[in-house]
This record gives C-alpha cells, structure tokens and sequence, in this order.
C-alpha cells in the first residue's frame, strides 16, 4: 500500500467542545502522522473556496457559516493508506449513522456539525493539501 498524504479539518464544534487532543490520539493510534497543522479562523472567502464543488447544493451557505462560526484546526495527515484510514475513523457524514467508535459517532451533533472533515480521494487530497499549506510547511516523514 502507498504512503498517501490527506486534508483534514477538525470543525468549529469539535474545536469548542475541547476535543482536539482526542481527536487527534485517534489519528496516531491509527497510523497517520500529523505532517503539518494550524489553527485558523476561516474567512468568507476561505470557506466558500473550499467548499467550491458544493456550491450549488442547498446547504451550501450555511455550512459556510458554520465553518466561519469559530476556530478550526487544519491538518495534513499522512499515512499507509490515510486517505481511506482517516475516512473510516471519521464515520458517516451523518453522525445518526456513523458507526460505534468513529470520530462523528461520538463527537458529532448533526449532519452539518460533524466534528470532522477528511479528503474524499487522492485528487481532493492535493487540491485540500495545497489550499492550505505551502509544500516548506510539511514535514514529511515518509
Ligand atoms: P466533509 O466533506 O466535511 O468531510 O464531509 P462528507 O464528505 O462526509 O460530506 P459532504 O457530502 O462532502 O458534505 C460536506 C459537508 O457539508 C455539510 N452537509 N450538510 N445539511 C445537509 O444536508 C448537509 N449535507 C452535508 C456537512 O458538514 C458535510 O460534512
Ligand atoms: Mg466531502
């Protein structure tokens, strides 16, 4: 299996419930190791840029404003198989249908407060790396 690098987000609910360090236990315990990360505020602009391929779905502004509500921890993840690996840790988009154990199981609230967002592909991955990170500000390990 290939060394895959993937974008994760932990969102403004998770981040106020205190849950980062949780979160993130699950990551390492799981094989995928932190190669970078930053706390930020999301803009507007941020938000809606990267969101870009929901732009037409109905939820589109206010998980906008749920993005931009308060602090987020961006991090690059990279790992044997991170992409998939990070997916299954998280769980279903809806926490009602995540699985016992996964991250939005029991961080999540609803659909749109989920706790979590992960690289759905490899091509999302890149495009989700580079919106946020330079490549001098990944430590790679592999
Ligand atoms: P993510 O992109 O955040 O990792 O989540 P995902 O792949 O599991 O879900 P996706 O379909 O890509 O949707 C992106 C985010 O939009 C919010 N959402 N709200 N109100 C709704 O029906 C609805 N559907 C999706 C969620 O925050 C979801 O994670
Ligand atoms: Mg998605």
């Amino acid at each position: 299996m290939a060394v895959e690098r993937t974008l994760s987000i932990i969102k403004p609910d998770a981040v106020a419930k205190n849950a980062i360090g949780e979160i993130y236990a699950r990551f390492e315990k799981n094989g995928l190791r932190i190669v970078a990360a930053k706390m930020m505020q999301l803009s507007q602009a941020q938000a809606e840029g990267f969101y870009a391929e929901h732009k037409e779905r109905p939820f589109f502004n206010d998980l906008v404003g749920f993005m931009t509500s308060g602090p987020v921890m961006v991090q690059a993840l990279e790992g044997e198989n991170a992409i998939a690996t990070n997916r299954e840790l998280m769980g279903a988009t809806d926490p009602q249908k995540a699985d016992a154990g996964t991250i939005r199981a029991d961080f999540a609230q609803s659909v749109e407060a989920n706790a979590v967002h992960g690289s759905d592909s490899s091509e999302s991955a890149a495009r989700e790396v580079a919106f946020f990170f330079e490549d001098g500000e990944i430590c790679s390990r592999g």
